[in-house]
């Protein structure tokens, strides 16, 4: 039944002709500089194909998707772009696209949804870039002890699940790293900095943190201001690893105020587009998962360098 009505789609759609196709994009909200460059390059992206983009900011509540999406499936677009505030509660609404034979194509974050329910999954391998943070922290500390400290991303959300997890498998084995403190800061700055504010608070003023593991750069950079104003150096008195490699992070590398970031490529509608596109000209099925790649940088890898190249790319 399902590839009956995929083909049905891909019919219709040729029908239409690629050019001028309608692309609903359910986007979590702007809560960090990495998802400022997604939805940028998403909108060039769809500009570029010459699609129509019916863009949709969820203000991170996942009650702002869900009706987004069924008023892409009120006006029949051609196909739904949803990066998914958090991995459950998709099922339904992702059924009714289904019935009305709209492709759906997650961006950068997993659903727990049967995968039937979806054309593909672009992003990057999650666990992967926690356990690259652990193991550069772990290379980092030597035999030393470390007490860490962690921000963690939105609740119930795939990266801070899977990060979570990712990081701990970095630094299995290592009786002298122990995570301390974990709470999350919503991938924000504004609540990385009040977390962290806590964390030296109830760490004796931070004389005992060691490190911190941020899930993303925004909440690292709302940290290392709380560590400045607690009169610490970030960067030396406590190391900072996280994830994104957006601008300001390497910004603070290379004030030596922070230590490590995990890149997350912003350009996730890139695979998308072409899969739909692929699907459109012949009902092509691509794989469930799209994977993006990862690469870690430290002060060793230029960051003054990295900053310039990436400061004007919409973040
Ligand atoms: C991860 C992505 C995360 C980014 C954050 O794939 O969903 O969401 O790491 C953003 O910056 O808030």
């Amino acid at each position: 039944m399902t590839r009956i009505l995929l083909a049905g789609a891909a019919l219709l759609a040729l029908s239409v002709g690629a050019s001028a196709q309608t692309v609903g994009f359910s986007q979590i909200g702007s809560e960090s500089g990495w998802r400022a460059a997604e939805t940028t390059l998403t909108r060039q992206q769809a500009e570029e194909r010459g699609y129509t983009l019916q863009f949709s900011d969820a203000q991170q509540r996942q009650e702002n998707q869900i009706a987004a999406i069924r008023s892409f499936v009120a006006q029949g677009v051609d196909a739904i772009l949803l990066a998914p505030v958090v991995a459950t509660g998709w099922d339904a609404v992702l059924q009714e696209a289904k019935e009305a034979e709209i492709p759906v194509v997650l961006l950068d974050r997993q659903v727990d949804s049967s995968d039937d329910l979806y054309l593909t999954a672009v992003g990057s391998d999650l666990v992967h870039e926690g356990k690259v943070a652990g193991e550069w922290l772990a290379s980092e500390v030597g035999d030393n002890n470390c007490r860490v400290v962690e921000l963690q991303g939105t609740t119930g959300s795939s990266p801070a699940i899977d990060r979570a997890k990712g990081f701990r498998d970095g630094i299995a084995g290592k009786a002298n790293i122990e995570i301390v403190r974990s709470q999350t800061g919503d991938f924000t700055r504004t609540l990385g900095k009040s977390v962290m504010e806590s964390f030296l608070q109830a760490e004796s003023g931070g004389k005992d943190i060691c490190a911190l593991y941020a899930h993303n750069d925004d909440m690292a950079i709302g940290a290392i201001q709380a560590i400045k104003e607690a009169g610490l150096k970030p960067g030396q008195d406590i190391k900072i690893v996280s994830i994104d490699a957006v601008p300001d992070i390497f910004q603070a590398m290379a004030a030596g105020e922070a230590n490590a970031t995990v890149e997350l490529t912003p350009n996730m509608a890139g695979p998308a587009f072409d899969a739909l596109e692929a699907f459109w000209k012949d009902g092509t099925e691509p794989s469930k998962f799209i994977q993006t790649e990862s690469k870690l940088y430290t002060q060793a890898d230029d960051p003054s360098g990295e900053y310039e190249r990436r400061k004007d790319l919409g973040y």
